[in-house]
């Protein structure tokens, strides 16, 4: 056995499970089955994988397909009897769970001016990022926000929420995202609709962008304990010029160009304890290295367009269109244009990896770090 072989047996063989089957052994697999027990050497290599082994795909939801779908849905059913009417993202390798990656849900909610959808709490914790239309609105625990396009909204677990169109918007659609195949993964999901349906407007309507919402500022008399951000709502236009500011302050991120993660403003921690957000902006002719890490993530291009090559296939996207980017998959992001910017907007569970001691980082070596592309998908 030359060194090199010896060195691939010792990586993929030794100190693994490597037992035969005979009949001997496989009468007693299946009495230990009928002692609901099983003999770990048959599942410790499947169990516990050299490297995360994502069952998720990665997939590019096209917007300008999507669309008219999700538009059909306003005449097929009504928020009152659907409850939310909301057409999900159903990655191929997570049908199960009802996933877009990971343990991560997600999908596109549609609503006309004058509609209302009833509130309700759960131990899932949403966020909601506005795609198109006027006149959205979120009530969170009597707080209520206006929302416009690209503009992103926290309903953390265990809020009260409901979410409208006044009368005189036009018709919205807006992205969630939620943890909920988390919450069900851990057996912890409760659900409650409000006792009156609608809850009462308590404050002020936009009150927690004023008392929380100024850049290096926090208010004196205001206490905050609770582990999500009291802010609720970050708007799209100080959000890009903060991302325009950093950009041209600083050198890019070979994988990420200018990234800023949205933060709890009592901590700078990320907005919720299970899932984070972040907005990225690539410069024009932005061409990123490859790396990959733990943790599943959802992007959705807030402006412009570009191209990502996760685990060696190319994805072409343009404005509104979402993508995933599986745990530990190489991923590297393309801005196509010379003369704009592409911005990309993210959801993912690294509060969850960090909290855990789970997130890991690696950068391709090879190549210059840039994945081989294998295949290019039909668009
Ligand atoms: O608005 O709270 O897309 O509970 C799926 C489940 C949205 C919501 C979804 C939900 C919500």
């Amino acid at each position: 056995m030359s060194t090199t072989n010896y060195d691939i047996w010792r990586e993929e063989v030794a100190g693994r499970a490597n037992v035969e089957d005979s009949p001997e052994l496989l009468a007693y697999y299946q009495e230990l089955e009928s002692l609901k027990t099983g003999a770990l050497w048959t599942v410790a290599n499947k169990i516990e994988p050299w490297q995360p082994k994502s069952g998720s795909v990665p997939v590019l939801w096209r917007y300008r397909r999507l669309r008219e779908h999700v538009l059909r849905s306003v005449a097929l059913v009504t928020p009152e009897k659907a409850g939310r009417r909301v057409i999900y993202l159903d990655n191929p390798g997570r049908q199960e769970v009802a996933a877009a990656v990971g343990w991560l849900y997600s999908g596109l909610q549609v609503m006309h001016p004058g509609e209302r959808a009833s509130a309700h709490a759960h131990s899932a914790s949403a966020l909601r990022f506005i795609m198109e239309g006027r006149g959205a609105y979120t009530i969170v625990d009597g707080h209520k926000m206006t929302l416009d396009a690209n503009d992103f909204v926290l309903t953390p677990n265990g809020t009260w929420h409901e979410h409208g169109v006044e009368t005189d918007g036009l018709p919205c659609i807006w992205q969630d995202g939620l943890d909920i195949p988390l919450v069900n993964a851990l057996e912890a999901g409760f659900y409650a609709v409000h006792p009156e349906l609608q809850q009462a407007v308590g404050y002020p309507v936009d009150d927690s962008v004023h008392i929380w919402g100024a850049a290096g500022l926090r208010p004196q008399d205001v206490g905050w304990t609770k582990p999500y951000s009291p802010l609720f709502k970050y708007q799209w236009e100080p959000t890009y010029e903060a991302l325009q500011r950093y950009a041209g302050a600083r050198e890019d991120s070979p994988f990420d160009g200018a990234l800023m993660h949205y933060t709890n403003p009592v901590n700078g921690g990320h907005v919720m304890a299970t899932i984070g957000a972040s907005m990225q902006l690539l410069r024009p002719g932005f061409t990123g290295s490859a790396h990959r890490h733990t943790g599943s993530f959802l992007y959705q291009v807030a402006r412009g367009r570009g191209h990502s090559v996760i685990n060696g296939e190319r994805f072409d996207w343009q404005e509104r269109d979402i993508f995933c980017v599986p745990s530990w998959a190489w991923h590297e992001h393309v801005n196509a244009s010379a003369t704009e910017d592409a911005c990309l907007f993210c959801f993912s569970d690294l509060p969850v990896m960090e909290k855990l001691g789970l997130y890991r980082e690696e950068a391709l070596a090879d190549n210059g770090g840039r994945q081989p592309v294998l295949t290019r998908p039909a668009t």
